[in-house]
């Protein structure tokens, strides 16, 4: 009911921010939240969901980590500790939480001495006691999370309670690298269904994709394939992001130029060109072991052709139905920032609230795609 009438007067908005692991998210998430700040779109707050983030540089709004001290509260409660439970208390705790909870206990009060072990703390206890690796635990406590989504609930209406008479909230969400979280495991895409129905928040996929992908065109051509697949999976608006594309230049050179990355139009042009990657390695003492005998070749010609064919269906797939661009983006170039910000409002129906009008501003330029270009890019063809 309070989260009903609460809907009444105050929109709820937010970025998924998502992508293979080193994309840039966290760095993307304190960019934008910098960024809201500095044209007044002050309600944003930023969710951690990566249980194993060190040291985020963000402010953290609402931190996955907390939960699993929270049950470390109501561990040690269960042992006669004097503690303060907080807001926190969750209802059911099952047999593999509470040793989960033992773990998160000893790690925690070992954190209480030395701070500086605080490094994947809970990943870690994950791991001990399910024996499950760093993706798995990840994968565990998203489980976690989902069966606990009344914690995060409570978390987001008091930032709420925080802010009366604020028009929006904003949640920018940072989410774990693993990317069958958005491909095809459960938990976050539930977690996203009761964000929508259970508080009525309006939420848009921003999926970054390391801009180095672009030199290598099999990379570039992967980076699509998982962008359609996260599509797919999280059925929310969608935004691809090159990030880190002031990196590019010392990268390498491109062979197109980077509208032909941002737009995908022509990307049977990646074709030949892969084509010629996979034959380059051909020669007569390639695959030989030490002793000079011949191996089983590693990529036969058949093989090559059903890799060919194979990349010519998915370019045509991604050309027929023009499913994915990106735009590119330096996280310290406001530009850049504010063509995500606008890009990710656009895809919200988000107009004319707190800083629309400085991004529609700073998006006004014509030539932003070429600027780009001759601040970041260098081409193969000028070398
Ligand atoms: N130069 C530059 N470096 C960046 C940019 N974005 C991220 N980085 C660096 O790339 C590295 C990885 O960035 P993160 O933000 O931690 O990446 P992530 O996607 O959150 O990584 P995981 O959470 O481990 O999946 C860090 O060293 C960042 O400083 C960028 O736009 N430019
Ligand atoms: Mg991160």
């Amino acid at each position: 009911m309070e989260d009903v009438q609460q809907q009444k007067h105050r929109r709820r908005l937010g970025q998924i921010v998502c992508g293979p692991p080193g994309a840039g998210k966290s760095t993307y998430c304190d960019g934008v939240s910098q960024f809201f700040n500095a044209v007044e779109r002050k309600s944003n707050y930023v969710l951690n969901l990566d249980p194993a983030s060190e040291n985020v540089s963000y402010d953290v709004a609402i931190d996955v980590r907390d939960l699993i001290d929270v049950e470390v509260s109501v561990y040690r409660r269960t042992n006669q500790v004097k503690i303060n439970l907080g807001r926190h208390l969750i209802s059911s705790i099952d047999r593999l939480v509470i040793t989960l909870l033992n773990l998160s206990t000893r790690i925690h009060e070992r954190n209480h001495t030395n701070t500086h072990t605080h490094t994947h703390t809970h990943t870690q206890s994950v791991m001990k006691e399910t024996g499950l690796g760093p993706n798995g635990s990840t994968i565990y406590c998203m489980e976690y999370l989902e069966k606990n989504f009344d914690w995060l609930k409570d978390e987001i209406l008091e930032l709420e309670r925080n802010t009366p008479g604020e028009s929006y909230t904003y949640l920018i969400v940072d989410c774990p690298g693993q990317v069958e979280l958005v491909t095809h495991h459960e938990s976050l895409e539930k977690i996203i269904k009761r964000l929508k129905e259970e508080l009525g928040f309006e939420l848009c996929a921003v999926h970054l994709v390391d801009s180095n992908f672009c030199l290598e065109p099999s990379k570039f051509l992967s980076s699509i394939v998982l962008s359609i697949s996260v599509m797919l999976r999280i059925a929310l608006p969608h935004i691809n992001v090159l990030s880190k594309l002031d990196l590019l230049e010392k990268s390498g050179a491109l062979k197109f130029d980077l509208e032909f990355y941002m737009n995908c139009i022509d990307v049977r042009g990646l074709l030949e060109q892969i084509k010629s990657s996979n034959t380059s390695g051909d020669g007569d003492n390639d695959d030989l072991d030490d002793d000079g005998d011949k191996l089983k070749p590693i990529s036969s010609k058949q093989t090559r052709h059903t890799f060919t064919s194979l990349n010519k269906a998915f370019c045509d797939i991604i050309e027929d139905f023009n499913l994915v661009s990106f735009l590119a983006m330096n996280v310290e170039d406001k530009i850049c920032m504010a063509r995500v910000a606008q890009a990710v409002d656009k895809a919200l129906g988000y107009s004319g609230g707190p800083g629309t009008k400085q991004i529609e501003t700073l998006c006004s330029s014509k030539s932003f795609i070429h600027d780009l270009q001759e601040k970041y890019v260098r081409r193969t063809d000028a070398l």
